[in-house]
């Protein structure tokens, strides 16, 4: 039997999810996404927050291509490919628990499509970014037209996509494809460290109040300004009615609860 793709872990209501196929520098063959998928469609109640690390150098470095040229498949098979690529990260993005990524050096092709379904991307200073399907003639088909160009941009996309061009940390921060920058001189904390230290910051969070944030602003927008509103306004009757509002008003009333204040 083949060693799992997945690594799974919790730690109080933190789940831990490792990508474990170091020695392909965590490539995804079909295996690997039907384990994915089957992680999060049987996320315990009790886990609040995921952190998805990986093993290795790299976070991952895309679709498994010896898998695909070894199958040889005709249009149909990978159209299904796609489709369970896009199940899988579909889960991850829209479960409804904030998901944070874990990355370190290649962050390529279908490896940036996983990350981009990510709510929150923390990053090594060693990470880099790349879509280098054009170069390999290929196309990207886990998500990344629609995740990907969300965050940078379809323009940007399209350039990344016909160079292959490598980019750096520093840029990947600023365009968004990471949120923050580890083991750096600015930030001397390990990216795994951080990670979980953000975790358990947004699992004190209302649950409700978390599942409304990963689950409806993505989909909000996509709709029409009229819709988008509509929903917001019932997706926030909804939280703002929920268990958890009381007692934390309560503690703000009563002056008990913490000040925004930078630092
Ligand atoms: C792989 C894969 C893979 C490594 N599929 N086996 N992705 C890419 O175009 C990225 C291809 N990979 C690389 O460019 C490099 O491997 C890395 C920069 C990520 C890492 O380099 P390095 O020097 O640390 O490792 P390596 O020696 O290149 O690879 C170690 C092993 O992993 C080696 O196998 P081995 O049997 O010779 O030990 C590699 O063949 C294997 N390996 N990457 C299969 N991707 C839904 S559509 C999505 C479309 C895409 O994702 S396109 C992007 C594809």
């Amino acid at each position: 039997m083949s060693t799992p793709y997945l690594k799974t872990h919790e730690i109080d209501q933190i789940g831990v999810v490792t990508l474990n196929r170091e020695s392909k520098r965590n490539a995804l063959d079909e295996s690997a996404i039907a384990e994915i998928d089957q992680y999060f469609s049987t996320i315990p109640s009790h886990i609040r927050v995921i952190v998805m690390a990986a093993k290795g150098d790299h976070f991952c470095a895309g679709l498994d291509l010896k898998e695909h040229h070894d199958q040889e498949r005709s249009a149909v098979d990978f159209m299904r490919v796609c489709q369970s690529w896009h199940r899988a990260f579909d889960k991850i993005q829209h479960g409804g628990i904030p998901v944070i990524a874990c990355l370190q050096g290649a962050v390529v092709g279908g490896g940036l499509e996983l990350a981009s379904a990510a709510h929150i991307r923390v990053a090594d200073i060693s990470t880099y970014f790349s879509l280098p399907e054009g170069t390999r003639g290929i196309f990207t088909g886990g998500g990344a037209t629609v995740r990907t160009a969300k965050i940078i941009t379809p323009n940007r996309m399209v350039e990344m996509m016909l160079t292959g061009r490598v980019m750096d940390i520093q840029e990947g921060l600023r365009l968004g494809l990471a949120h923050y920058v580890c083991n750096s001189p600015e930030n001397p904390v390990s990216a795994y460290d951080f990670a979980l230290s953000l975790a358990e910051k947004i699992a004190g969070n209302a649950p409700l109040s978390n599942y409304a944030i990963v689950s409806s602003i993505n989909k909000i927008s996509d709709m029409s300004a009229t819709d988008g509103l509509f929903a917001e306004g019932l997706m926030a009757a909804v939280v703002q009615t929920g268990n958890d509002v009381q007692s934390r008003l309560n503690d703000f009333v009563n002056k008990r609860a913490h000040k925004v204040k930078p630092g």
